[in-house]
C-alpha cells in the first residue's frame, strides 16, 4: 500500500499496489483508497491482473510509471498461436471455471483450464451459473468432476440467496473467474460484489450491444478476498512449459500413468498402457482422456515446429 501520506492535493512521489487491470504499456493499480493510473518503465516489463508492483513520479507531479513488479507467487498463462507462454493474471488463491446450459458448455475448454490450474497447483473449483434454465443435459458430464473431487456450486447470478456456499468458498486471496463467453463471470461478480459496477472502467459493448470484458479486472470482495474478472474465451491451452506436462495436467491419469509398464509411455499406442485399461474399465472417463490427448498432441506439434 501507499508509504506516503498523501497530503490534499499534493501527489506522492512513489508507492506500492495491486494491478487491477493491464493495458499493455500502461496498468490501473490500486493504491491503499485510490486507483492510479500508471505508464510501466522501459520495453522489457510486462505486468498482468494481480501482480503487486512499485510505482513512481519520475518528475514531481508528473506522471507515476510501474517501475519493479514483486516476486509471483504464482502465474496462470495460456499459450500463444508461437506455442510461447502468456500471462493472463498472478497471484491468484483458486480458479474457479464458470459453465452454464446456454451457451453450450465446450468440456474441452474446462479441462483445458483445469489442466492450466493444475499445472500451476492452483486449486479449481466449477460454477454452474443460470440454474434457472434446464441444466438436466449437464448432469453426467458434471458427475465426472465430482467423482474427481472438484466442487461444483449450482447458483443463479441474479438471485443472491443462491450464492451463499460459492461465497463461502472464495473467502481469502484472489478469486479468477474463467469461462466460455457469456455464461455469467461478469453477472456473478456484480452479484457478489454490489459496488463492482462502480469499479468497472474496462467494460466494452460488441456489435450487437452486448456488455464483454476486454480484459482481466479484478475487484475486491472484502478486505481480504478479491475476484478477478476475465474475457470470455472461445478456446484456451495452458503452456506445456516441462516434460511430461500434458500427463501432469490431469490428475486420474498421472495417477493410472504410474503403472504403465513403460516409464515413457505417452498412453497412446504403448503396449501395457495402464491408463487406456483404465479408460476400457470406464475408471477414467473416455471423454477427459480425449481431452488429454488433445492436448498431448497440442504440446507435441509446438515441440516439433521448435525443432524443425
Ligand atoms: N437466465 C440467466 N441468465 C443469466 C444469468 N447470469 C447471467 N445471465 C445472462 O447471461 C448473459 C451474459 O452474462 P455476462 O455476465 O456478460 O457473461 P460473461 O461470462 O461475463 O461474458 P464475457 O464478458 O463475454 O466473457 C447476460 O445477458 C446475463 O444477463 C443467470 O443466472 N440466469
Ligand atoms: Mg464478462
Ligand atoms: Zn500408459
Amino acid at each position: 500500500m501507499n508509504e506516503r501520506i498523501l497530503a490534499a492535493g499534493t501527489p506522492a512521489d512513489s508507492g506500492s499496489g495491486i494491478v487491477l487491470a493491464n493495458f499493455g504499456r500502461s496498468a490501473l493499480v490500486q493504491c491503499a483508497a485510490e486507483a492510479l493510473h500508471c505508464g510501466i518503465r522501459g520495453r522489457q516489463l510486462r505486468v498482468v491482473c494481480g501482480d503487486r508492483v512499485r510505482w513512481q513520479r519520475p518528475a514531481p507531479g508528473g506522471a507515476a510509471a510501474i517501475q519493479e513488479v514483486e516476486p509471483r507467487t504464482n502465474v496462470l498463462e495460456r499459450i500463444d498461436s508461437r506455442g510461447q507462454p502468456e500471462a493472463i493474471a498472478a497471484n491468484i488463491q483458486r480458479l474457479a471455471v464458470v459453465i452454464a446450459p446456454e451457451p453450450k458448455p465446450d468440456w474441452f475448454i474446462l479441462d483445458r483450464y483445469l489442466a492450466g490450474a493444475q499445472l500451476k497447483e492452483i486449486p479449481a473449483l466449477l460454477i454452474l451459473n443460470k440454474c434457472d434454465l434446464d441444466v438436466s443435459a449437464m448432469a453426467a458430464d458434471l458427475m465426472i468432476y465430482r467423482r474427481l473431487n472438484i466442487a461444483c456450486h449450482e447458483v443463479i447470478a441474479k438471485r443472491t440467496e443462491t450464492l451463499a456456499a460459492l461465497r463461502a468458498s472464495i473467502q481469502g486471496g484472489a478469486t479468477m473467474l474463467v469461462g466460455q463467453s457469456g455464461v455469467g463471470k461478469s453477472s456473478l461478480i456484480n452479484a457478489l460484489i454490489p459496488d463492482a459496477a462502480a469499479q468497472t472502467s474496462t467494460l466494452s459493448r460488441d456489435a450487437e450491444g452486448r456488455h464483454t470484458t476486454t480484459t482481466a479486472r479484478r475487484y475486491q470482495l472484502d478486505e481480504r478476498s478479491s475476484l478477478i474478472d476475465a474475457p470470455g474465451v472461445r478456446d484456451f491451452a495452458p503452456p506445456a512449459g516441462y516434460d511430461r506436462a500434458a500427463e501432469h495436467s490431469f490428475m486420474e491419469i498421472r495417477a493410472a500413468g504410474a503403472r504403465c509398464k513403460f516409464n515413457d509411455c505417452r498412453h497412446f499406442d504403448e503396449p501395457h498402457c495402464a491408463v487406456r485399461a483404465a479408460v476400457a474399465a470406464g475408471l477414467i472417463h473416455e471423454r477427459r482422456y480425449e481431452s488429454y490427448r488433445r492436448l498431448l498432441r497440442l504440446f507435441e506439434s509446438f515441440t516439433e515446429k521448435r525443432n524443425r
